[in-house]
C-alpha cells in the first residue's frame, strides 16, 4: 500500500490526510493518481565546508556563517567574509595588535587568553590596565568581549568560534562604562600605543536618536590626525567605525567618527543580503560586513565569545560588524605590513563586493571610473581572500593632496517645493602644488539652518556624474536653531574620479510640512592623488571586459554614462 500525505483546504484550515491510493481514487474529482519520483536539486553557489578545507574543532565554527556561509540559518551560500581564502594563502594576523575600543574585554575567557595583548590593554573608566568588564546581572558590559572573539578567538582548542584573525592578538581598551564619556577618554583611547596597536575598532559614537548632530572634539580630532600621520611608525592607525545603530532614521553623514576621512566606517547586511533594520545609510560608509536582524532564526546572530567563559549566538548590531573588518584588515597587514591608513581604504574600495546584497531603495550604481557602489552598503561585503591577494602585490599609494576647489559663501533662501541648486566649477588646483587629480574622499562643509533641520535633504553630483546623498531626512530631528555649522558632509563614492569640471549642489526639504531654510556656506574640499597606477589598470580592466563581453552582457554591467567617462578618461590618459 502506497501511502500519500496531502494538505487539503476544509472547515478547518489545514488538515493533514493519510491514505491509500485506492483510497484517493475514491474522490470524485481525483482522475489520476502518480508517484513523482525525487531527484536532487542544489543551491547555486553551494560551498561545502570540506571542500574548501577549513577543519576546525570549534564548536560554533560551523554556526558563525559570517566567515564561511553555506546557507546556514536560512543564510544565503557564498555571502561571506572569503576568509577561508585568505587563512588558505597563509594569513591568520600573526603579528597583527587589534585594540577593542568598548566596555572592556574577559580577556581570562578561554578562547581570548591566549591571544590577549595584556600590555597593549588599559582601563580609561577606571584608570587602571585592567580592563576587565564590570559586573551586572544582565549581561550588559558583554559588548567588548563579544567583539574581541569575533577578531580574535582561537582557532582549533574546542571552544567557542574561531576569530576572522585567529593568530591576532587583541588588546582591550576599555572606555564606554563611565556615566559620561569625555574629550580626554576619547583621545587617550584612541591614541593609546599607537606604535604596538596596528587597529583600532569602535562600535559606538554620538546617540542614534535620529537628531544628534555630533563628532569628535578638539583632543579627540587631534589624536585621530596623529594616530592617521605618526602611528605605526608613520604608516598610519587603521581606525574602524560602526556606521550606527539608528535605522532609517538616522544618518550616519550626521555622525564625525564614522563620516570622517580617518576612519573606515563599515555597515551591515544580514545573512541574506538584505540590510539590518537598524542600520544607518550614508555617503561616507565605505565598505560592508555582517550582522544579524529581521531573521527569526536564532543561528542567524553572530556566534562569538561571552563573558565569564561563555559563548553566544546572539552578537547584533552594526556593532558586530567592525570587528569583522578590524579582522579582515588583519589579514591585510599580515599579507602587507606595509600597508598605509590609505592603502587599507583603497584595497577596501577595490575589493569588496556587491556579492549577494541588495537594496531596492537606492540601487547599485558605477561611478565615473566605473567602481560599483551603493549609499548602505559603500563598496560592498568585505572580501578577505581578494583583500590579502591584492595586499601582496600593493605598491603604496601616491602622496595625498588637498585642493580647497571652491566656496559658496553667500546666503541662499531653501524652501519647500522649491530646492536651491548651487554649482562650483573647479580646476581642482590644477598648475599648484595641490593639483588632485584622482580622487579619494571628498567634503562638502556647508552651514546651513532650517525651520526643521530633519527634513533637510542634500545631493551632491561629481563632474563624472556620480550623485551621492550627503543627507537624507531624519524625521525625528526637529531642531530649528542649530541646523549645520561647518559641517563637513563627506561622499567616498567619487573615489577614483577625475575632480575637474562643475560639482552641482541640491538642497530641498522633505516631509509634509513645508520648510524653508538659507544656505551660508559650501566649500568643496578635495582630497587625493596626483597620480594613481591602479585607476589606470581599471580602465584597461574594463576596456578586456568590454572586448570579451557580449553585447547584452556589456549593456547590462556597464551604462551608457560609464562607457561615456571610461571613454573621456581613456581620452585625458593618452
Ligand atoms: C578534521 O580534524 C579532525 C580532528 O582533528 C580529524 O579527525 C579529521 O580527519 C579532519 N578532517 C579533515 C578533512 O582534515
Ligand atoms: C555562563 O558560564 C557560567 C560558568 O561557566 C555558567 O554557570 C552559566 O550558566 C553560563 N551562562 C549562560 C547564559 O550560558
Ligand atoms: C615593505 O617595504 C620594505 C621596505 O621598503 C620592502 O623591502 C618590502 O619588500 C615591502 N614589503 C612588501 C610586502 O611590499
Ligand atoms: C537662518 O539664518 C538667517 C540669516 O542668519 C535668519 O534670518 C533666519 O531667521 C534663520 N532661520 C532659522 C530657521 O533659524
Ligand atoms: C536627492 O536624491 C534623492 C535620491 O535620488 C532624491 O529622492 C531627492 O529628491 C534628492 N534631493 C534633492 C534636494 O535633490
Ligand atoms: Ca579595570
Ligand atoms: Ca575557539
Ligand atoms: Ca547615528
Amino acid at each position: 500500500v502506497i501511502r500519500f500525505s496531502f494538505l487539503c483546504a476544509s472547515s478547518q484550515p489545514f488538515q493533514v490526510f493519510q491514505i491509500t491510493e485506492t483510497g484517493l481514487m475514491k474522490f470524485h474529482k481525483v482522475k489520476n493518481v502518480f508517484e513523482q519520483e525525487g531527484f536532487s536539486r542544489q543551491k547555486r553557489g553551494y560551498r561545502n565546508i570540506n571542500d574548501i578545507e577549513v577543519n576546525m574543532s570549534d564548536p560554533l565554527f560551523t554556526k558563525q556563517w559570517y566567515l564561511i556561509n553555506t546557507g546556514q540559518a536560512d543564510g544565503t551560500p557564498g555571502l561571506d567574509l572569503n576568509v577561508a581564502e585568505a587563512w588558505q594563502l597563509g594569513y591568520t594576523g600573526k603579528g597583527v595588535t587589534i585594540a577593542i575600543m568598548d566596555d572592556g574585554i574577559d580577556y581570562l575567557h578561554p578562547d581570548l587568553a591566549s591571544n590577549y595583548n595584556a600590555d597593549a590593554s588599559y582601563d580609561f573608566s577606571s584608570n587602571d590596565p585592567f580592563p576587565f568588564p564590570r559586573y551586572t546581572d544582565d549581561w550588559f558590559n558583554s559588548h567588548g568581549t563579544r567583539c574581541a572573539g569575533e577578531v580574535s578567538a582561537a582557532a582549533n582548542n574546542n571552544i567557542c568560534g574561531v576569530g576572522v584573525a585567529y593568530n591576532s592578538k587583541v588588546a582591550g581598551i576599555r572606555m564606554l562604562d563611565q556615566p559620561f564619556m569625555t574629550d580626554i577618554i576619547e583621545a587617550s583611547s584612541i591614541s593609546h600605543m599607537p606604535q604596538v596597536i596596528d587597529i583600532y575598532s569602535a562600535s559606538w559614537g554620538p546617540t542614534d536618536d535620529g537628531k544628534t548632530v555630533d563628532g569628535p572634539r578638539e583632543l579627540t580630532l587631534q589624536a585621530m590626525a596623529d594616530g592617521v600621520n605618526k602611528g605605526r611608525g608613520g604608516k598610519g592607525s587603521i581606525y574602524v567605525w560602526a556606521s550606527g545603530d539608528g535605522g532609517s532614521y538616522d544618518d550616519c553623514n550626521c555622525d564625525g567618527y564614522a563620516s570622517s576621512m580617518w576612519t573606515i566606517s563599515i555597515n551591515s547586511a544580514i545573512n541574506d543580503g538584505r540590510t539590518a533594520l537598524y542600520d544607518e545609510s550614508c555617503s561616507s560608509t565605505l565598505a560592508s560586513t555582517f550582522s544579524n536582524g529581521r531573521k527569526r532564526n536564532p543561528e542567524a546572530g553572530v556566534a562569538t565569545t561571552d563573558l565569564y567563559g561563555n559563548c553566544t549566538l546572539r552578537h547584533s548590531g552594526t556593532s558586530a560588524a567592525a570587528p569583522e573588518a578590524a579582522g579582515v584588515f588583519a589579514l591585510a597587514l599580515e599579507a602587507n605590513p606595509n600597508l598605509t591608513w590609505r592603502d587599507m581604504q583603497h584595497l577596501s574600495v577595490l575589493t569588496s563586493k556587491r556579492n549577494q546584497l541588495h537594496d531596492e531603495v537606492h540601487q547599485w550604481r558605477r561611478n565615473g571610473v566605473g567602481l560599483e557602489f551603493n549609499h548602505l552598503f559603500g563598496y560592498g561585503v568585505l572580501d578577505a581572500g581578494g583583500m590579502v591577494k591584492m595586499a601582496k602585490e600593493w605598491k603604496t599609494v601616491p602622496e595625498r593632496f588637498h585642493c580647497v576647489a571652491g566656496s559658496v559663501q553667500e546666503p541662499h533662501k531653501i524652501q519647500s517645493g522649491n530646492k536651491l541648486v548651487l554649482a562650483i566649477d573647479t580646476e581642482a588646483c590644477q598648475g599648484k602644488d595641490n593639483f588632485v587629480r584622482y580622487l579619494e574622499h571628498v567634503q562638502a562643509v556647508v552651514t546651513v539652518n532650517a525651520s526643521r533641520r530633519g527634513d533637510l535633504n542634500i545631493n551632491m553630483t561629481s563632474p563624472m556624474g556620480t550623485k551621492s546623498i550627503l543627507l537624507s531626512r531624519r524625521p525625528r530631528d526637529d531642531d530649528s536653531k542649530v541646523g549645520f555649522d561647518k559641517w563637513p558632509f563627506m561622499t567616498t563614492h567619487t573615489w577614483g574620479e577625475d575632480p575637474r569640471g562643475t560639482w552641482v549642489l541640491e538642497v530641498g526639504f522633505q516631509g509634509e510640512e513645508p520648510q524653508r531654510g538659507v544656505l551660508k556656506e559650501w566649500t568643496l574640499m578635495l582630497h587625493g592623488t596626483q597620480s594613481a597606477p591602479y585607476i589606470d589598470q581599471i580602465v584597461r580592466d574594463y576596456q578586456s571586459k568590454l572586448a570579451m563581453s557580449k553585447k547584452e552582457e556589456l549593456e547590462e554591467e556597464l551604462d551608457e554614462a560609464v562607457e561615456r567617462s571610461l571613454k573621456s578618461l581613456l581620452s585625458k590618459n593618452n
